[in-house]
């Protein structure tokens, strides 16, 4: 049921063009409305009704506390990034599983803004 819930929220944030590491952080960017680095609770319920997943608020907020792993009432961009990368983890998508190592400098398991960031002023093509 829960698995059910991200598949469906992964594949809406799809539909709508987000695909790939850079993708997801520019979305990540765009969901933070207050650039405070991480996703509030009202921010994250505005990015699911933004982006029509379709779930009911409810769902949202069980959804929320997956994504916030280490319940803390936000959900960072580490934790934004590992729930999608477990979501792609049982797809087909191992590519990103790839890219993901290839961008954690730190081998920490998270990325974080600075990796993206170094790796993407760098001209590191992923494609
Ligand atoms: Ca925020
Ligand atoms: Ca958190």
């Amino acid at each position: 049921m829960q698995n059910e819930l991200l598949n469906k929220f992964r594949e809406k944030v799809y539909q709508r063009g987000a695909r790939g590491i850079f993708s997801l952080g520019r979305l990540f960017q765009i969901l933070d409305r207050d650039r405070s680095g991480k996703l509030s609770r009202f921010e994250f319920e505005k990015c699911c009704k933004d982006y029509r997943v379709g779930l009911k608020l409810n769902d949202i907020q069980l959804l929320f506390d997956m994504f916030d792993t280490n319940h803390d009432d936000t959900i960072s961009y580490g934790e934004f990034m590992s729930a999608i990368k477990g979501l792609m983890n049982r797809g087909r998508e191992n590519l990103v599983d790839a890219v993901f190592a290839h961008l954690d400098r730190k081998q920490a398991g998270v990325l974080d803004f600075d990796d993206v960031v170094c790796k993407a002023i760098a001209g590191v093509s992923l494609h």
